[in-house]
């Protein structure tokens, strides 16, 4: 027996936001071609699977709110013995209905023939327009079909909506079994970092390493990496969105791994910084300690009430008076952060929102309101340091890269590091890669 029910919340809760007389429309995810007949891994729409976990490709989803009724409705594939063969079985229109608990259920084919009909009398339509011109010209198409009958009484909808912002503002506060599941990806995550961490001290390249984090993450029962992993060693780690992950390295660097497994459609996101050859430098080890201050103190923020600008702000404080510490920066603490003098060496924002998607829907700001934190959303909190070689610093700096990241859920009271685990403090850290 699937597990429907919070899919039939979802929608109903979805169709009650929606204006009377609308529908929304979502669809699954296409196949896509990397070339010739060969596909790209295929992974399902992230609001789609939120609304119906149907993992098929190519259906459509409709959700009516007509007459105060909610219906789902769904076109999907049509059951093919001869294709499912070769691709797998389709659910067809039958087990739609009967495990995904749709009220209709029609193939594909029959779109063109039915949608005119149910666009009759609807006023609104909700779609994420401009991701897919054919698909919004099909739309069109069958709004014209219904206006050539205006003289026998039929009605077209009058306006056209997003529908990305009403399902991101139920997609930014995670349920039960939602929280669950973030839970068991930093999990899954946080044994992928630590085994990656005490491999880095045996290997060479930093492909290696890459690899043992994702071989890590599957084997845990991760589906796939929830991002391209970032396996940066020394001066790579400053680049912030390094892609490579093939470079050689020795046992006098510090490693940079960003990286995280998707678990059952959620997300997991960690940093974590070490040395490679199990002990910090002393300028790695006061780099290190200045981004973990300032982590430690952002977490400590994390609560009900605060917003990602109050974060931000905290963070470029606590940056800005440890590279002051360290003779990174010189002058006034207040003066440099109006200067924003900390941007050559922490230029990101402290962190995103997470969830299906790494970095997930929901709004920031709304106008000049940054949206304040609630207990069930789920952000990362991800302050760095990375000094590029410059006339301005010591050379015992240059290509230092640190960033420390954690996965974390806001709750009533108090937060929930959701990828705690990891050994964190230079201590720890040293400790960990010597006695492992
Ligand atoms: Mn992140």
């Amino acid at each position: 027996m699937k597990k429907t029910n919070q899919y039939i919340k979802r929608r109903k809760h979805l169709s009650q936001a929606l204006a009377p007389q609308s529908i929304a429309i979502a669809r699954a995810a296409h196949y896509t071609f990397r070339n010739a007949d060969v596909e790209n891994e295929w992974r399902q729409d992230s609001t789609f699977d939120y609304l119906t976990g149907i993992n098929e490709a190519e259906a459509i989803l409709i959700i009516s709110n007509i007459s105060g009724e909610t219906r789902s409705i769904i076109f999907c594939q049509t059951k093919d013995p001869k294709i499912e063969v070769w691709e797998g079985a389709r659910i067809g229109t039958k087990a739609m209905c009967a495990e995904y608990q749709m009220d209709e259920a029609y193939e594909l084919k029959e779109l063109d023939e039915k949608m005119p009909n149910l666009l009759t009398d609807c006023k609104q339509i909700y779609f994420d327009f401009g991701d897919d011109s054919p698909f919004d010209q099909q739309i069109f198409n069958w709004i014209k079909q219904i206006k050539k009958q205006s003289r026998i009484g039929k009605q077209a909808p009058q306006s056209l909506h997003f529908l990305n912002p009403l399902v991101s503002a139920m997609r930014l506060y995670k349920d039960d079994q939602e929280q669950a599941l973030m839970r068991e990806a930093g999990r899954i995550s946080v044994i992928a970092h630590k085994k990656a961490m005490l491999y880095a001290q045996t290997q060479n390249n930093e492909a290696q390493i890459a690899a043992k984090l994702e071989y890590t993450m599957r084997q845990e029962g991760g589906e796939r990496c929830a991002f391209g992993s970032i396996v940066a060693s020394g001066a790579n780690a400053c680049t912030l969105h390094y892609r490579a992950n093939n470079q050689p390295y020795d046992d006098n660097s510090l490693m940079l791994i960003d990286a995280g497994t998707e678990y059952q459609g959620y997300a997991s996101d960690i940093t974590t910084t070490f040395p490679t050859g199990g002990k910090f430098n002393d300028a790695q080890k006061a780099i290190y300690q200045a981004v973990l201050t300032t982590h430690q103190a952002v977490l400590s923020q994390c609560k009900v009430g605060q917003n990602f600008d109050t974060l931000h702000q905290l963070s470029c404080h606590h940056i800005c008076e440890q590279l002051v510490n360290l003779d990174i920066l010189q002058g006034d603490i207040e003066k440099l952060l109006e200067e924003k003098s900390y941007l050559p060496y922490y230029m990101h924002r402290i962190g995103h929102w997470i969830g299906r998607d790494v970095h997930d829907v929901g709004s920031y700001r709304e106008g000049e309101i940054w949206q304040p934190l609630e207990a069930g959303m789920a952000l990362t909190i991800e302050p760095g340091i990375y000094i590029l070689p410059n006339e301005n610093v010591d050379k015992k700096w240059w290509n230092i890269g640190v960033r420390i990241e954690d996965t974390i859920l806001i709750t009533k009271n108090d937060y929930e590091n959701l990828t705690a685990g990891l050994p964190r403090t230079i201590e720890e850290i040293e400790t960990y890669l010597n006695t492992n």
